[in-house]
């Protein structure tokens, strides 16, 4: 066979899989992978330097699927290429990540080829995408993570990294705001390592683009300053490597490809139909495509001979040598800069350094105390210092977030100064988050910054950094009615329990300065989970920790902070964040009343689920059933602490514009409504 018969074989085989697979799971997406298997072809065998033996090796170029709804295209190609699985300590275990097995059971339990691109699932999945825009967002943040990493590790014969990051998305992509915000950033960054290939068919699931998307794509991101080029044939796999070939030429641009391709690519009925988008091609359709294709009509499943060999000629010989020389190449970099080359190991399985945690502020006793914001820059300022590689920034409020890391040489990243520590993100809260995801998924420590209320424009990316159980990290600050007179529009009211309710995501509201040193004590030292910090705006007392519980206890979640003689509570008050020195203050109270009382600082429910039975029993003994929570949010989920005879002060309505101290009157957060609810309580007994 020749070398162009054996690339139409090997697209081919791409294109049988995903049709087989669609159709064996009744459920699926066939269209889009039929024509964008001489595209994904062309990347992977042509031009990606991947090794299929080492999935994570660091200088790999990274191929993002952000059309997931394609995943048999990723199915199909990790197969082919033989990539190998990777287990969470970071080593290949000998086995491949995707089977034919798994492919004969696409989207079933337990199948290493499920309905979307599943990271942390199947290995050789650089990002989760399937919400659509998300992975064309996050790929931005890989390509400023290459660019940070090239920027501290390659030195003068040392080309440590250089690789690029190629993401392949559809309409929906690049209708989505998120898509578009990442877009805005990565032209203003002139990110020359990424590549998006846009899949311009014309077809969304109701139809044709013409309903709803006709705006000129090539104009809006030669205005955003990227590099626009164009093929008007996505079965041209010369000119799409050719294409490829010009991107890689590119400096100080990122580059769009935009790709004319018909959906359902060879089937004659549902070819550029939106049917071909996400519905099996059935029986009958499908032996006529495969005439179309010279396929044997009946076959399924089908890899011919060659096909495997033709990938392990393309990707898998590249790939290895270029990783060889790389491995030769690291040696002596490690020889000649072993601080630089071990901070490459320590990233790479998210260790971290040594000392990370030095000179951590501990905060003296202060009645008029302190902000969360401001004691979490301080941190924020110390533990950048301390780790090469955390860096971050807001959503153009680092000045209220307190989030700018203002030391000597911190720098700002910008197109000229990709090594910089302060992110400035513009008011693009979801490409933030994905961005955030994306750096993590480079292996820098990232975090990224708005005031809490506006979490909700990032939410999106937030989950998806609990689902791929990245340890990124959201700074929220403005938690609740500290912002007074702001008004509604900028008070939180059930942001903290909508983001306690998604599954892996650590939240953590300290009570004090102390607290907030320990709550980032506690996240930084996460490696599979993101955390979020919700931090007051006004000043939070700093408690006198040699008459209270040490600030330690925020590691558990929840911790005994000041307690009735004897350790016997008649009744428990319960807070976190702002109202914890609320009910420190209660508790004073009714120790002078002669009723006993226990408080207890809850900064993060979910590290309390996490901890023993006995523990949690230990903080809120079954039998002391007169509980009262206290919290300027939504009072949803609280019954679970509380229990039936408890009450919570909280939020049940928006807020109000007014100064703080009005609102905390208006709501009910003062000592004296406090004390009047626990002895209510108590009277109920
Ligand atoms: C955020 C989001 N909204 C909606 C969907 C549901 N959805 C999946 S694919 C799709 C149409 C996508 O059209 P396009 O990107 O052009 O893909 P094509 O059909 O051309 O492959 C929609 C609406 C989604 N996955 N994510
Ligand atoms: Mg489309």
């Amino acid at each position: 066979m020749t070398d162009a018969q054996l690339d139409t074989l090997a697209i081919n085989t791409i294109r049988t899989l995903s049709i087989d697979a669609v159709q064996a799971a009744d459920s699926g997406h066939p269209g889009t992978p039929m024509a964008l298997a001489p595209l994904v072809y062309t990347i992977w065998n042509r031009v990606m330097r991947f090794d299929p033996q080492d999935p994570i090796w660091p200088n790999r170029d990274r191929f993002i699927l952000s059309n997931g709804h394609a995943s048999m295209l990723l199915w199909s190609v990790l197969h082919l290429t033989g990539t190998q699985a990777v287990n969470a300590d970071y080593e290949t275990v000998g086995q491949p990540s995707v089977t034919l097995d798994d492919i004969k059971h696409f989207r079933q339990l337990g199948s290493h080829a499920p309905g979307h691109p599943e990271y942390h699932w199947v290995s050789g999945v650089e990002t989760t995408t399937g919400p659509l825009g998300q992975g064309i967002a996050t790929s931005v943040g890989m390509a400023i993570g290459q660019r940070w990493l090239a920027s501290r590790y390659n030195k003068p014969d040392f080309t440590v990294f250089d690789y690029d990051i190629y993401a392949v998305c559809g309409d929906g992509c690049l209708m989505e705001g998120v898509g578009s915000e990442a877009a805005s950033l990565a032209g203003h960054l002139g990110l020359d390592n990424l590549c998006w290939i846009y899949d311009n068919n014309h077809i969304t699931i109701e139809g044709s683009t013409a309903i709803a998307f006709t705006e000129d794509i090539a104009a809006r991101f030669l205005g955003y300053g990227w590099n626009v080029l164009r093929v008007g044939d996505a079965n041209d796999i010369d000119l799409i490597e050719r294409a490829l070939h010009v991107f890689r030429q590119t400096k100080g641009r990122p580059t769009l490809l935009i790709l004319d391709s018909h959906i359902g690519y060879g089937s004659p009925h549902r070819q550029d139909t939106a049917a071909a988008h996400g519905e099996p091609l059935g029986e009958e359709e499908i032996r006529l495509t495969k005439r179309a294709y010279g396929w044997p009509e009946d076959a399924k499943f089908l890899v011919p001979d060659g096909v495997r060999e033709h990938f392990a000629a393309g990707v898998g010989a590249r790939g290895a040598a270029v990783h060889a020389a790389w491995d030769k190449l690291f040696a002596v970099y490690r020889a000649q800069h072993p601080q630089l080359a071990r901070e490459v190991g320590q990233m790479q399985r998210r260790e971290l350094p040594e000392g990370w945690d030095r000179s951590l502020p501990a905060f003296p006793v202060d009645a008029k105390g302190i902000a969360g914001r401001d004691a979490s820059g301080q941190v924020l300022n110390v533990l950048a210092q301390n780790i090469p590689w955390f860096l971050g920034g807001s959503a153009d409020l680092g000045p209220s977030n307190k989030t700018t890391l203002k030391f000597d040489g911190a720098g700002n990243i910008q197109a000229g100064s990709p090594g910089g520590k302060n992110l400035h993100f513009g008011i693009r809260e979801h490409a933030m988050g994905a961005i955030v995801n994306g750096l993590s998924l480079s292996k820098l420590r990232a975090f990224g910054a708005t005031f809490f209320i506006f979490s909700d424009y990032a939410r999106p990316a937030i989950r998806l950094s609990a689902l791929m159980e990245l340890p990124t990290i959201f700074v929220f600050t403005h938690d609740a009615m500290g912002d007074g007179e702001d008004g509604p529009t900028h008070q939180p009211i059930e942001q903290l329990a909508s983001l306690r309710a998604v599954p892996g995501l650590t939240v953590l509201r300290p009570g004090d300065a102390n607290e907030v040193v320990e709550a980032y004590r506690y996240v930084m030292q996460l490696k599979h989970r993101p955390a979020i910090m919700v931090l007051s705006r006004q000043p939070l007392p700093t408690l006198d920790r040699a008459r209270y519980s040490n600030a330690g206890g925020v590691a558990r979640g929840a911790y005994v902070l000041a307690d009735a003689p004897g350790g016997k509570p008649e009744v428990i008050l319960i807070a976190s964040g702002s109202e914890v020195s609320l009910a420190v203050d209660a508790h004073e109270a009714l120790a002078k009343m002669g009723i006993r009382s226990r408080a207890v600082s809850m900064p993060s429910w979910d590290i309390f689920e996490h901890e023993s039975q006995s523990y949690r029993d230990s903080v809120l003994p079954p039998d002391v059933s007169a509980r009262v929570a206290v919290e300027q949010a939504s009072c949803f989920g609280w019954e679970r602490y509380v229990g039936a005879t408890g009450v919570v002060i909280g939020m049940q309505t928006f807020g109000a514009s007014a100064p703080l101290k009005a609102l905390q009157q208006q709501f009910g957060f003062t000592v004296e409504h406090v004390v009047a609810t626990a002895k209510q309580v108590l009277g109920r007994l």
